[in-house]
Formats: C-alpha cells, sequence, structure tokens
C-alpha cells in the first residue's frame, strides 16, 4: 500500500528542502516536494527526485568489502569489525592516535553525520582537516570583517530596490531563491548579476556584467572609489560603526579607475552604474562560492562586504552582505555531540593540501586513512597527488553508499545506508533558518549500516563504548539542548517537520558587530591577530598574467569547474539515465581562434594534468573562459582536479579551485 511521508532532503545544498516520499511496501518509489515547507513550498530540484533512485539502485554496496590480493571480497560485518578495531589499538599503541586520518566533506547535511568527530575525539584525537574546499576563504573573511557570517532571512529579499547577485548560480545551485528573484522582480526590484558565465540567473538580470574571473574584490574597489568620488557613501555609518576607513582610502588612492576598468574588464561606465546602484538603497547583495575560491578569495569576499558597508546597506531590511547563514548551525549543541575536550592528541592537515601533507607526515607518519562523507579522489584539488596519497598508506577505510573513485582505492569499504533508511535533523547555515526532520522510512538494502551505527560498534570493540550509548532520539535531543527552552523540541519538530531556528533575521540591525573593535572592520583586528597585516589589498589570482606572466603565456585561458546541474558533486553522475560525457564549454573568442566547433573532442591541460571532453560554445561568457562541470567520475572522464591547483586562499581556510590556468586543442 502506498503512503506518503514527509521527510528532508540530505544533500549539502543551499536550499535544505521538504519532502512528500511515497513509500510502497517497504520501498520509497518517489520523492516529491512538500507543498507544506515554508521556504521551498512543494519545488524540488532534480538531485532531489534522485534520492529515489539513490535509495533503489542495484549499484548500492550491499556488504563490507575487503581487498585481497587486490580484488574486493566480501567480508562480515563481525571480520571487517574487529580488523578495523585492531589495526586502531594497535596503531594508537605504536605511533599514538594522530597517525589516523580522518577524511571527510560534507555530503550529507544530517545532524548526527557529526558523530564521526566525536568517535575519534573519544578515540583520543587524530589528525584532523581543517579548512573548506567550499566556502572557508570567505567565511573566514566575514569573521574578519563583521564577526560572523549572516544573512537575510529569505523574504527580505521582498524590502529590496536593487539586487547584486554575485558570483552565484542562482538558478541551477539555489533553486528557491531564483523564485524569489522572480517574484521580487515582478515587484518592481531591479536585478543584476556579475559572473564570467552568462548563466540562467544572468538571462533574467535587468543588467548582465561579465567580469574578468578572480577580479571581484579589484571591481568593487572600483565601485567603492566612484562612490567617493560622487559623494554617494554613508559617512554616518562609516564614522560611527566601522573601523579603518582610512586605510581603505589610502589603498585606493594608489589606483585609478581606469587601471581598475582595465583589469577587470568592466568597462568605465558599468563601474559608475553600479556605484549608482548600491547608492540607490536598499541594495541587497548576494555572494556565491564561485568568486572566492581563489587565491585572493578571502580579500574579494572582504572588499564586497566593504562596498556594501560604504553604501550603508548593511543592518537594513532588504540589504545585507549575503553569503552564507552561519547562525543556522550555531543554534545547535554541537559541542555536546562532538565532545573537543575528549581528545588528547591532534593533528591538523590542510583540507586542500590533505594528499602532500599526507605523503610529508613523520612522527607520526600516517598509517590508516578513514574517509567518510567525502569523495576526496574526484572532490580534492590535484587528482594525481591525492590518488598518490591516499594509495600509500597501509590502511584505507572508506565508508560509503556507491563504489566511487576513492572507494576503489580502499582496504575495507564499510556500507552504509541513505537519508531515508535512517533517521535525522537536516539544515543548511547557507541560506534559510529551517531545520528539517527526516525520519527513517524503509529499512536499509544488503548489510548496510548507517555511519552512526558503526561508530558505536567501533566505540565498543575500542573500550568506551559507553560514549556510544545513546538512542538515536537522546542523540537528537543533545543537539536540541540549547534550544528547548525556546520551544524548539524533538516532539515538535516530528509533529511539524520543520521548524524555524531563533536566528536574527535582519543581521546587524543593532550595529553591535562580533569583531574584537565591535565594529565593522575595513582592516581586522582578527586577521591582525592570526599574523596578517589586517589590511584590504588589491590582490589579483596567483594564476594570472600579473602575478605569473610565463604561466598565463602558456596557459591562456583561465578554467572554472562549476557545480553541475543534475548531480550533487559526484554523487549523481552514475546514476543518471543517459550516460554522462565530460563537456568543455569554452567562450566564443576562444572557438574562434582555434577554429573549434560544437562537440570537437579537445584536450584541456596544464602542468599538474590533463582532461579529455566534448567542446560546447558558452553564449557571451567572458573571453578567454573556459568552464568544465565539477565532480565527474573517471569513468566518465573525470576527475576535473587533475587540473586545479592544492594552493590555500589568501587567508589559508579556503580553496583555489578556480585560479586555474589551462591551454586547449584539438584532439
Ligand atoms: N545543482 C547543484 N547545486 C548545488 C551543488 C551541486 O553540486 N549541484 N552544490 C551545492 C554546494 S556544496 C555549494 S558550495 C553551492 C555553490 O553554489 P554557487 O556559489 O552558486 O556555485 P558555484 O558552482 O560554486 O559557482 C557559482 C558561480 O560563480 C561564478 N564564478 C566563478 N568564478 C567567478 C569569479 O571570479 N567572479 C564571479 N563574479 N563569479 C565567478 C560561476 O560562473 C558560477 O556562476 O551549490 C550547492 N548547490
Ligand atoms: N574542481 C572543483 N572541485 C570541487 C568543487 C568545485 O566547485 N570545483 N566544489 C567543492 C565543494 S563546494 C564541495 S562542498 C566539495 C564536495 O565534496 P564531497 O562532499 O566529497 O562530494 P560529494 O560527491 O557530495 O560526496 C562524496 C561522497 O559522500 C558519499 N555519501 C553521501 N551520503 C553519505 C553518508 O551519509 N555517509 C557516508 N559515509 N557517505 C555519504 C557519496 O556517496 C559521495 O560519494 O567538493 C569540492 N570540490
Ligand atoms: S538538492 Fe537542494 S534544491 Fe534539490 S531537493 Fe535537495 S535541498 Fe532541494
Ligand atoms: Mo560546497
Amino acid at each position: 500500500m502506498a503512503e506518503v511521508r514527509k521527510a528532508a532532503c540530505p544533500l549539502n545544498c543551499w536550499d535544505s528542502c521538504g519532502f512528500n516520499v511515497t513509500v510502497e511496501n517497504n520501498k520509497v518509489t518517489k520523492v516529491e516536494g512538500d507543498p507544506t515547507h515554508p521556504i521551498t513550498q512543494g519545488k524540488i530540484c532534480g538531485r532531489g527526485r534522485m534520492l529515489e533512485t539513490r535509495t533503489n539502485s542495484s549499484e548500492r554496496l550491499l556488504s563490507p568489502l575487503k581487498k585481497i590480493n587486490g580484488s574486493f571480497e566480501p567480508i562480515s560485518w563481525e571480520q571487517a569489525l574487529a580488523e578495523i578495531a585492531a589495526k586502531l589499538s594497535e596503531i594508537k599503541q605504536q605511533y599514538g592516535t594522530t597517525a589516523v586520518l580522518h577524511s571527510h566533506d560534507y555530503a550529507n547535511n544530517g545532524i548526527l553525520k557529526n558523530l564521526d568527530q566525536r568517535f575519534f575525539n573519544c578515540f583520543g584525537g587524530v589528525t584532523e582537516l581543517y579548512g573548506s574546499l567550499c566556502w572557508g576563504a570567505g567565511i573566514e573573511a566575514q569573521k574578519w570583517d563583521f564577526g560572523n557570517a549572516c544573512s537575510h532571512e529569505p523574504d527580505d529579499i521582498y524590502n529590496s530596490k536593487n539586487i547584486i547577485i554575485w558570483g552565484r548560480n542562482v538558478a541551477r545551485t539555489n533553486m528557491h531563491f531564483y523564485e524569489k528573484l522572480l517574484e521580487a522582480k515582478k515587484r518592481g526590484a531591479k536585478l543584476f548579476v556579475i559572473d564570467p558565465i552568462f548563466n540562467a540567473t544572468a538571462k533574467i538580470a535587468d543588467q548582465y556584467i561579465s567580469i574578468k574571473p578572480g577580479m571581484d574584490g579589484l571591481l568593487a574597489a572600483g565601485i567603492i572609489k566612484e562612490m567617493l568620488r560622487l559623494g554617494l557613501e554613508d559617512r554616518g555609518f562609516i564614522e560611527q560603526y566601522t573601523h579603518g576607513f582610512n586605510d581603505l582610502g589610502q589603498l585606493l588612492d594608489s589606483i585609478s579607475s581606469e587601471k581598475i576598468s582595465e583589469m577587470t574588464e568592466v568597462p568605465c561606465d558599468v563601474i559608475t552604474k553600479l556605484a549608482s546602484v548600491y547608492a540607490d538603497k536598499p541594495t541587497a547583495t548576494y555572494m556565491g562560492l564561485g568568486l572566492q575560491r581563489y587565491k585572493n578569495g578571502g580579500n574579494t569576499i572582504r572588499f564586497i562586504d566593504a562596498l556594501v558597508a560604504i553604501s550603508g546597506n548593511i543592518g537594513i531590511a532588504g540589504g545585507g552582505a549575503n553569503y552564507a547563514n552561519l547562525q543556522v548551525g550555531q543554534s545547535f549543541a554541537l559541542e555536546e555531540l562532538t565532545l573537543p575536550g575528549r581528545r588528547n592528541n591532534h593533528r591538523q592537515f590542510s583540507m586542500m593540501k590533505q594528499a602532500e601533507e599526507i605523503l610529508n607526515a613523520t612522527s607520526p607518519g600516517i598509517q590508516m586513512i578513514i574517509v567518510t562523507c567525502g569523495n576526496p579522489l574526484t572532490q580534492v584539488p590535484d587528482s594525481k597527488m591525492v590518488e598518490k596519497a591516499f594509495s600509500s598508506v597501509s590502511t584505507l577505510v572508506v565508508i560509503e553508499q556507491y563504489m566511487t573513485d576513492t572507494a576503489q582505492l580502499a582496504d575495507y569499504i564499510l556500507p552504509t545506508t541513505t537519508a531515508f533508511e535512517e533517521e535525522d535533523l537536516y539544515y543548511s547555515s547557507m541560506y534559510h533558518h529551517y531545520v528539517n526532520f527526516g525520519p527513517k522510512l524503509v529499512s536499509p538494502p544488503g548489510e548496510a549500516k548507517p555511519d552512526l551505527w558503526i561508530w558505536t560498534q567501533l566505540a565498543q570493540r575500542l573500550g568506551f563504548g559507553a560514549d556510544f550509548h545513546f538512542s538515536r532520539a537522546e542523540w537528537l535531543k543533545m543537539t536540541l539542548k540549547s534550544l528547548e527552552e525556546k520551544g524548539l523540541t524533538l516532539e515538535k519538530l516530528k509533529e511539524k517537520h520543520t521548524l524555524e531556528l531563533p536566528v536574527d533575521k535582519i543581521p546587524w540591525q543593532d550595529r553591535q558587530f562580533q569583531t574584537l573593535s565591535g565594529k565593522f572592520e575595513f582592516t581586522s583586528f582578527l586577521g591582525q591577530q592570526k599574523g596578517d597585516n589586517g589590511l584590504l589589498t588589491l590582490a589579483v589570482p596567483d594564476e594570472s598574467k600579473w602575478k605569473n606572466p610565463e604561466l598565463a603565456e602558456k596557459y591562456p585561458y583561465s578554467l572554472l569547474t562549476i557545480h553541475p546541474l543534475r548531480s550533487n558533486h559526484s554523487q549523481n553522475y552514475h546514476l543518471l539515465a543517459n550516460e554522462p560525457r565530460l563537456k568543455v564549454e569554452v567562450a566564443q573568442n576562444i572557438a574562434d581562434k582555434l577554429n573549434l566547433q560544437k562537440d570537437d573532442y579537445v584536450r584541456v591541460w596544464n602542468d599538474r594534468g590533463e582532461v579529455k571532453g566534448y567542446l560546447s560554445i558558452l553564449p557571451a561568457a567572458h573571453p578567454n573562459t573556459i568552464n568544465i562541470d565539477e565532480g565527474i567520475w573517471r569513468r566518465f572522464g573525470g576527475s576535473v582536479n587533475n587540473l586545479t591547483s592544492s594552493r590555500e586562499s589568501d587567508n589559508g581556510l579556503g580553496s583555489t579551485l578556480y585560479d586555474c590556468l589551462v591551454n586547449l586543442e584539438k584532439f
């Protein structure tokens, strides 16, 4: 008998949708949107609908596997857990706990996915990754400027006169915001899109501004210069609530507007127009994550923040420097769940440079890697190095649902459940501030087990089973502890399926910033505390003609590797009805120069590696720009990270995935 149950999307995405899932005879048969969800209102994307296939696919991993003489053989859970626990004990005794590396990402937004950290903390503290491939540079930047990264609530967009979408691929990655943009436009707001690619959001813009990749900080500098020249700045805000404005003034005097226009490849009159748009308040700025995946990425976000501040668009309805919304995740008692106080040892490797760090580690060297919620071979930059590193250790354990490129390298693969096979709470710290309840709807296939079950079993075998002796409901209650007094209980969440978290809907209205000075900081004290001079700069990408002319001569094109339409990173390619093929999208001038036609087979390369794929021409993309969507498995022509660099961003916490020069030829 078919039954429709409410559930939630687990995918790492801006939108965190509510679902109506049809279940028939212990089988998920359809995933649709929940029309009663206050934000997502019944609409979901193809990735969400495809969770039905992700749950039912015959390619699911069904039993623990051990690599014996180069091929995988099924083994029992008892054997897998006993052998892995024995290795963990042995390593702890012989080398210390930091000889184990926990490599992870955020493939699943479930709150209880954080219990991996509890496991490693209680084990004694392992080598963990810091920083983020995803949003790290921008988050750190906003901490320097505001003290935290907070966005306005979704409906505040209707208070904006002007909306600037700055490097966010809204129509593709943030569909419910796209719906709101359409409505805001109907209500009279003007929409501007700044992006090197004329994407689907640019199509609905009143004005599209094409920019040279990685040059947005400089563009923001140019707009500020124009505002100051025309006397459009908010003097009151600058004088009362900011620190370091004079430093910024000096920096801006060191470059002319013409030079900015030449370097950003944005015409002077467009920069002047943007200055008047920022002055015509309220103007909302919605940044994406694309524009900060550069060496100068932190500075880029800081400069855009500065522009929003100078124009007086902070803390007002319809304004904001909207990037991420960390207050959402900060609502939960995550320390209670992960117990950071329990670790005695601790070592950190950079997320971006994990491969080099594995290969170079000493005292202790890395003996074992455990991968959870991640597919580093496809997703981490410089794939060749990643493969070398992950093949170098004596034991690689991968907890997975599918035989990914990373899983192929494993010594042990532990099969795990998908979202509809376990109960959890889901939220995203990227956009809206609602938390969703996701019930267990069906039993897992074969012997797949929840990640939490695996941690509990290993903890028991390693002598800290008591730290995992809680029911799923008890764990969930633990995370909601600080919210209970505000009426947000597990019982209520189960009944309502989604609840609003108590966050600031218009952040910084009180002008009380969380920085060290309590002010908005153009020059950051936190940056200084961390050994930087805290100043804004006119930095450009590392792989650019200004920083490295020889490299730019050899590799004349900027490669972006943006997020795919039909897959969440690497999660869906193998499940698509039509076999995917690697598409190399190029700006018109490249096709003209090299005399290339659609569907030509081309090779894209640099000193790090190469990929081959089929050409397609991007209408109106910025000259000399190429895009290849990320996430593609080796068997479909990937990974694009063969080409990207593991360099860290300026503030050390972000990636430089799009700071990447390449060349291209017909193959
Ligand atoms: N369909 C789909 N949706 C997703 C995901 C997915 O894999 N697939 N992933 C989710 C996750 S984890 C994330 S982090 C978000 C990311 O969401 P977004 O930030 O929207 O996506 P990105 O693909 O990172 O890049 C966004 C845009 O940045 C532009 N861009 C690149 N470089 C520059 C630049 O130098 N300047 C400017 N102005 N623009 C630039 C690109 O052309 C692209 O339009 O999406 C989430 N949603
Ligand atoms: N070149 C390039 N590289 C990029 C990006 C880019 O724009 N360009 N984007 C970066 C960004 S923004 C991000 S967020 C990362 C994402 O990087 P990842 O999070 O590594 O990528 P995913 O493909 O989403 O998921 C990885 C694996 O997690 C598994 N998984 C899903 N659910 C679970 C679960 O519940 N438990 C366990 N154990 N495993 C699970 C999936 O099967 C999948 O194989 O990629 C980054 N890499
Ligand atoms: S992937 Fe994002 S937009 Fe798609 S259903 Fe899930 S939360 Fe919604
Ligand atoms: Mo991400």
